[in-house]
């Protein structure tokens, strides 16, 4: 494991690992086959155009939609660096088309060569962080793009059913627990201020135009898929790390923030729900359970057997293990404004959907801790991750 490579090495052992990564791929999806067969359908298959297909949620719902059956159309925006990793194991079976939610024409042309039944947007600039660093272009994505969307469907084909991707973030520095359709937002970040706008502008074409566009109001929701600059990925990723020995530690930041966490793939089902219904409202989704950051930090050490204590305050507090620090607090990764607290009352879900999510706080941990253990124990640390790391905090293999 703690081997120096030459570059050549170096690339040969990525491309060995990227094709061994590529066959395991392959054989998941033969597996997934065979276990879940597509379910019998004897109508007209339907057709769904997902944007952000190559994030988190729109692998967990182009799979979903496949085994209802559907049709899937994916659109992604060109990129030099094509990022298809999370989508691999279904790329044969989906429709991919290159597109921008940013530019109306785009989507209007996909409007008419595709001519889909549902659309679910998931495009969005995701990471709350970056919307203090990059405000213009994450309301041009989350806000303009929906407007967009919607002007696109009232001019081609206004029978298209839209979900819109809205967010607790919206609540913010919520004004009741827990939150419900009815609790007012205050949002705390320009990507909560762009997901209120897409919100409102979704009823909006609702109520102007009939449209059947319904905004899911999700909490937030994980998996071994999500990116790992979020916190609960970033965790598992750490924790696995520390367990094999690739690094000594890792930095936080608000260990107090508290979440209603959830499993991505349960989430996706009431998207799908959202759109099959007689009347287009709006929903929101999540457990009813919350927990802090801390919470997942202990969760994910003791799944690994290495349980934490906690020692010192604020930005001079640490976990150690065995005496040793594994977790350092850095200011470095608080907020400008916080959003403390968001806790979800998925009521309306539960009796008008029928939905209710499948996995618990402590199965969602589990599964991510052991995908990342499991990964690193199979490829070792890629030079992949060890660009995306802080080096200082990583021990050289
Ligand atoms: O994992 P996070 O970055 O997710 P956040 O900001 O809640 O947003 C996610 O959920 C929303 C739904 O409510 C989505 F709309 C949004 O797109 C995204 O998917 O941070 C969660 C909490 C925050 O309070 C943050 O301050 O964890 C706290 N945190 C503490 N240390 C950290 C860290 N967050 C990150 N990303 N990195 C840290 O080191």
């Amino acid at each position: 494991m703690n081997k120096e490579y030459s570059n050549e090495a170096k690339e040969l052992r990525e491309a060995f690992f990227k094709v061994k990564q590529d066959i395991n791929l392959l054989k998941d999806e033969i597996i997934s086959l065979k276990k879940e067969p597509i379910e019998k359908n004897n109508s007209i298959k339907k057709r769904a155009l997902i944007t952000g297909l190559t994030g988190q949620d729109g692998a967990y719902l182009a799979e979903f939609l496949l085994k209802k059956g559907y049709e899937v159309y994916g659109m992604h925006r060109r990129t030099s660096m094509e990022i298809f990793e999370r989508i691999q194991s279904l790329r044969k079976r989906i429709n991919l088309i290159d597109g921008d939610v940013t530019d109306m024409g785009s989507i209007m042309s996909i409007l008419k060569e595709v001519q889909p039944e549902e659309i679910y947007n998931l495009a969005g600039q995701s990471f709350v962080p970056a919307s203090w660093t990059q405000p213009i272009s994450t309301i041009k994505i989350n806000s303009l793009g929906v407007v967009n969307i919607l002007e696109s469907i009232r001019l081609i084909n206004p029978k298209i059913k839209f979900y819109q991707a809205s967010s607790s973030e919206m609540f913010g520095k919520a004004q009741e627990f827990p939150q419900t359709e009815k609790t007012p937002f205050y949002p705390r970040s320009p990507y909560g201020v762009s997901k209120v706008f897409g919100y409102w502008i979704t009823k909006n074409y609702r109520e102007s135009y009939g449209l059947f566009a319904c905004n899911g109001i999700l909490f937030n929701h994980e998996s071994p898929k999500r990116g790992k600059q979020f916190v609960t990925r970033k965790i598992s990723h750490s924790v696995a790390k520390i367990k094999l020995g690739y690094q000594d530690f890792f930095e936080i930041g608000n260990l107090d923030a508290k979440r209603d966490w959830g499993f991505a793939g349960d989430y996706v089902e009431a998207m799908w729900l959202m759109l099959q219904q007689n009347k287009p409202e709006d929903y929101v989704i999540g457990t009813g359970k919350t927990h802090s950051v801390r919470d997942i930090i202990d969760e994910a050490f003791r799944i690994v057997e290495m349980p934490i204590t906690w020692e010192g305050k604020g930005v001079n507090e640490v976990g150690k293990h065995n005496g040793k620090v594994v977790v350092k607090v850095s200011s470095k990764f608080y907020r400008p404004a916080e959003v403390e607290h968001l806790w979800a009352n998925p009521s309306k879900a539960k009796k008008e959907l029928g939905w209710i999510p499948k996995t618990n706080f402590k199965e969602l941990i589990k599964m991510m801790v052991e995908s990342d253990l499991n990964h690193l124990k199979e490829y070792g640390l890629l030079e992949s991750d060890r660009s995306r790391l802080d080096i200082n905090n990583v021990r050289r293999e």
